[in-house]
């Protein structure tokens, strides 16, 4: 029996191949709904195959790309809920080996989302070698499983192009917020995200100053492709409007190559692998 096993088994001999180039899974337009929010026990038995820490590798192929989704938190657990119930299988169905990681800020200082990506990609490169590396909202659900979570080898590439809150349009020509992706490489071309956007808005625009300023453009998902449902929610305490950001952005050119990976600082409280993502909390400081 053991021989037998040993022969036909792909997985005991180390032969499993390549998942096709194009999923054979894949759906298309998907429909979201937000009526009931799912219990994580719901999500975990839809869900067999992730590990825990919310990492999953195709069984039955070896996977073309290891993506990595970061997503900055504090205060959404439904809006988590919401997106672990479609995010999961929806990767599952393009058959990529990917984990997923929660950032969490500690503490009730104003919220810094830029910074907690930061964190998140010097943690998840802790792990493994990524190829990808997904800056994802927790708020944004992806509607069409044709979005592949694979970055583009050469450019920063946009990926919430087309949300429901924009009337599925682009909000102005330069947006790079909501769900974008970069290689480990891209990331770190642009010196990461500034780390000092303190409150809601503005980092996004920086951001997309600096792929400019490294000699990078961004490219997009095309507009019928790139369909999101955004979970309706109010203004969260703790992440006001961020008054300073213009005059950051103004600063942007002199500022962007001493303010980003090189001058990350940070203290990490804890990293837990839950069921169905990794828990990375940190303590990010707070606004001068
Ligand atoms: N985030 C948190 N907790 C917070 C604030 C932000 O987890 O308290 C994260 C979360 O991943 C969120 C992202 O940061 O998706 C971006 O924040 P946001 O959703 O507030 O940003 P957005 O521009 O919000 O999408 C616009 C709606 C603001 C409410 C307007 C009500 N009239």
């Amino acid at each position: 029996i053991y021989t037998n096993l040993t022969l036909f088994t792909p997985a005991l001999t180390n032969e499993l191949q390549y998942c096709p180039p194009k999923s054979p899974l894949l759906v298309g337009p998907l429909s979201i709904t937000f009526q009931n929010i799912p219990s994580l026990k719901r999500i975990l038995k839809k869900n067999p195959y992730v590990k825990r820490g919310g990492l999953y590798t195709p069984p039955h192929c070896q996977a073309r790309y290891k993506t990595a989704i970061l997503i900055p938190h504090r205060n959404r657990e439904m809006h988590l809920r919401h997106l672990l119930y479609y995010l999961h299988p929806f990767l599952q169905r393009q058959q990529l080996h990917y984990r997923i990681y929660l950032i969490h800020q500690a503490g009730n200082e104003t919220f810094n989302r830029a910074k907690l990506l930061n964190v998140g990609v010097r943690e998840s490169l802790k792990d493994e070698d990524w190829d990808c590396l997904f800056l994802h909202d927790v708020d944004l659900i992806p509607e069409n499983d044709h979005n592949l979570y694979v970055c583009d080898e050469t450019y920063p590439k946009h990926f919430s192009s087309a949300m429901d809150k924009f009337n599925y349009r682009l909000p102005y020509w330069s947006y790079f917020g909501g769900v974008s992706a970069m290689t480990p490489e891209q990331y770190m071309k642009i010196n990461g995200f500034p780390n000092s956007y303190w409150g809601w808005g503005g980092e996004d625009d920086d951001i997309a100053y600096r792929v400019r300023y490294a000699g990078l453009k961004i490219v997009r998902v095309p507009l019928n492709i790139g369909h999101y449902k955004m979970v309706t929610h109010n203004t969260d305490k703790g992440n006001e409007e961020n008054q300073k950001r213009f005059d950051l952005l103004v600063k942007s050119p002199r500022r962007w190559k001493e303010d980003g990976m090189n001058s990350l600082e940070y203290k990490l409280i804890s990293k837990r692998l839950m069921y169905l993502f990794t828990n990375i909390t940190v303590d990010v400081g707070a606004a001068p």
